[in-house]
């Protein structure tokens, strides 16, 4: 890989990275989601000038209210992916069945995104994010969309905070870049990101404390001993926090919810894939979450992620 002094921009070093770990066309995908995010935040802070807050009246696939931003992301990344030419399946959270390409558009990467995650959040101006899984076309059509976490070849978000950064993992790397508006270009800010040592954070809705089972219950109680309590409410502003600070982010099954509320295809497996490269760990609670084999594309699954002791921790009070 080029020296850190030669690459600066995203996109040299997408094009290094991916000629390193084989797997040309990858920075091709990368880009494309840049380009993605780059659109799309520039719709998410003049959003409530542009009226594209509140919600479509529509309902989506799992049947929540579809905010406007949910359905122009979709749309946007939709276009940016497979103008690409290299996707050969595409997911997302916003649509009920991958998009297929057919003919000599076919690619050889199959991405499952949610375009807009914590929706919820746009109307209060809280950080909002993208995030995306990326496998390489393993051959039919169903082995493609309902790959396991632990064949992911690469993963990436971005958030659209007080800055819009974009983290990208690939097989042997987890780097940071943060978009310059003035020119819309992604520049490298943190080379090879690992997880601190230390967590410093836990974070899950302590609202649902009741519907817990009462070993997550004793759990969570364990970790108001050592750890602060943070929870934004958007998935990838509290991973993003965690990855950066150490911690570890929960969103159990519950009564209401007995697979939990997240995506395993679109939200946990790409965020479990950045995370091991980071350092740390990702369960449902019973298993590693990238050896979880799905049986179809919006399936959901709890999530426990961050720094392996906390939750090896937890996953241990959670069995015993
Ligand atoms: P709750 C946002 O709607 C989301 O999908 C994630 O971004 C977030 O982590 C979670 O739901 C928050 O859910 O039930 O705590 O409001």
């Amino acid at each position: 890989m080029a020296t850190s002094d030669e690459i600066k921009s995203l996109g040299q070093y997408m094009l290094s990275v991916s000629k390193d770990e084989g797997m040309e066309g990858l920075d091709a995908v990368i880009e494309a989601i840049a380009r993605g995010s780059v659109r799309v935040q520039k719709t998410v802070e003049s959003a409530a000038l542009g009226r594209w807050l509140g919600s479509t009246g529509k309902t989506n696939v799992h049947g929540e209210d579809v905010q406007t931003l949910d359905e122009i992301g979709s749309r946007v990344f939709e276009e940016e992916l497979l103008v690409s030419g290299r996707i050969r399946a595409l997911g997302s959270e916003e649509v009920e069945t991958a998009i297929e390409q057919a003919g000599s558009s076919r690619g050889n990467f199959v991405v499952m995104m949610d375009p807009i995650d914590g929706s919820s959040n746009i109307d209060v101006a809280i950080s909002i994010g993208s995030i995306f899984g990326i496998w390489r076309h393993s051959g039919k059509y169903d082995e493609d969309v309902l790959q396991p976490g632990n064949q992911l070849v690469a993963a990436s978000y971005t958030i659209y905070g007080s800055s819009t950064v974009m983290v990208v993992a690939t097989k042997n790397h987890v780097s940071s870049f943060t978009l310059d508006p003035g020119n819309d270009t992604f520049w490298l800010t943190n080379r090879d990101l690992k997880l601190p040592t230390d967590g410093a954070y836990y974070s899950v809705n302590e609202g649902y404390f009741n519907r817990w089972s009462r070993n997550m219950q004793d759990a969570v109680t364990t970790l108001r001993d050592s750890l602060s309590l943070r929870y934004v409410g958007s998935l990838v502003a509290d991973f993003h926090r965690n990855l950066l600070k150490g911690g570890v982010f929960l969103y159990p099954s519950d009564d209401r919810s007995p697979s939990g509320k997240l995506r395993l295809m679109y939200e946990a497996n790409p965020l479990s894939f950045i995370i091991e490269q980071a350092g740390g760990s990702s369960s449902t609670g019973k298993t590693r979450m990238m050896d979880v084999i799905p049986d179809s594309l919006h399936q959901r699954t709890p999530m426990i992620i961050g720094n392996s002791d906390l939750v090896d921790g937890i996953v241990s009070v959670l069995n015993c």
